[in-house]
């Protein structure tokens, strides 16, 4: 079958296409990419990842009879990084390319892909927001902030523009380099970027067509779990820092969530007071969330109710603390936004659970619960 077609040469290319429920799209796919492939002067074959989505994909794929195209059905450990990852695993091209089934991606931009590896990057990415990038207007603004944000949590993993992006290509010796490869996060170029440590990351303006078969299967489960993957990271790269780390993207995110939902509160009518304290539960609950999850040993022997309520106990001080200075700066400083109030309060209550993470016997707690 294709990935093993034939003599492999050093420039053979295998494109691992991570599918789920895509039997609409596939066909278009697999033309496009024939297009190219016919004018690309070196061998280039197809690994479809399929989380067995019985729906037809199989047949279609095995009913066209292109011998440069293999459909893998997986059973176990499904989901997208899952699928990606052991995709690149299983290619055999000395080039390794992933891109999606939905024709977000445009098989026509592989060639400058390739082309960029040849220049000597160790990592090119298929951007949307690099100059010549675009998207398709139909990204609600709601989506565009959120893969902003996205990007911007990314930022001290990588300068790259787009790091969301899951049109990518490497050389598989770079992807060799990999160590510790963990399939939680479905941002799996960011996965590779941070520890297959690519120095020299190239990023092609793509255009990022909206999908037009088919449904997305992006939940707001993978988006906690970007979060998961990003705290990872961060300790990946900056494990010497790992208390400090945990504590800046603990408190960033909540600081985050906080200001988000006062500018919510305040905006549908809630008077200030009433919209800093429900700002504050807010993050709180967030804060346990993520504490939950990052650390699932500390109070995984207690329900959830239990846990929340030791968490809002121990949090308890930092919290009252963080509405009281919010509460003196709105009412002493004149006509501060109150976002700015609400960053005073956060501030003093940082410093104040900093301090006690450090000296007191809570510390642990405190540390986390920033
Ligand atoms: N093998 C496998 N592929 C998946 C899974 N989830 C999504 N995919 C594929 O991964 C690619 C990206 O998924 P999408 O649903 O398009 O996610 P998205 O691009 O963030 O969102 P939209 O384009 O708006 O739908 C597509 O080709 C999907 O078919 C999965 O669990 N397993
Ligand atoms: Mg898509």
């Amino acid at each position: 079958m294709s990935t093993n077609d034939g003599e492999q040469s050093d420039r053979s290319v295998t494109i691992v296409v991570p599918t789920y429920r895509e039997v609409l799209s596939l066909p278009h796919l697999l033309d496009r990419i024939a297009a190219v492939r016919a004018k690309a002067g070196r061998p280039i074959d197809v690994l479809v990842m399929d989380d067995d989505s019985q729906d037809g994909s199989a047949e279609l794929v095995a009913g066209r009879g292109e011998r440069w195209v293999e459909l893998c059905v997986r059973t176990e450990r499904r989901g997208l990084g899952a699928a990606v990852l052991d995709g690149l695993r299983r290619a055999r091209g000395s080039v390794l390319v992933c891109m999606d089934a939905d024709l977000s991606h445009p098989p026509e931009a592989l060639p400058q892909l390739l082309r960029s590896l040849e220049d000597g990057a160790d990592f090119v990415l298929g951007s949307r927001y690099v100059a010549g990038g675009t998207t398709s207007d139909e990204w609600g603004l709601l989506r565009r902030l959120n893969s902003r944000v996205a990007t911007w949590l990314a930022r001290p993993l990588t300068p790259v523009s787009d790091p969301m992006s899951g049109f990518f290509a490497l050389p598989k010796r770079v992807f060799e380099r990999g160590t510790e490869l963990s399939p939680v996060g479905y941002k799996i170029a960011l996965e590779l970027i941070v520890k297959c440590d690519c120095k020299h990351v190239v990023e092609t303006p793509i255009h990022f067509e909206q999908r037009r078969y088919g449904a997305s299967k992006l939940t707001l489960e993978q988006q906690l779990l970007y979060l998961h993957h990003l705290h990872r990271l961060y300790v990946f790269k900056y494990g010497a820092w790992r208390q400090l780390v945990q504590f800046v993207f603990v408190g960033g995110m909540g600081t985050a969530v906080n200001l988000l939902a006062l500018t919510a509160l305040v905006a549908a009518g809630l008077a200030v007071r009433e919209a800093l304290a429900a700002a504050i539960f807010a993050s709180m609950c967030f804060n346990f969330v993520l504490h939950r999850r990052l650390r699932p040993s500390d109070g995984r022997r207690l329900a959830w109710p239990q846990h929340f309520g030791v968490f809002v106990a121990v949090s308890s001080v930092g919290a009252a603390l963080n509405f009281v200075v919010a509460l003196l700066v709105v009412a002493h400083l004149p006509f501060p936004a109150v976002q700015l109030a609400a960053l005073c309060g956060i501030a003093a209550a940082t410093v104040v659970n900093f301090l006690a993470s450090r000296y007191l016997l809570l510390r642990e707690a405190h540390v986390r619960a920033a």
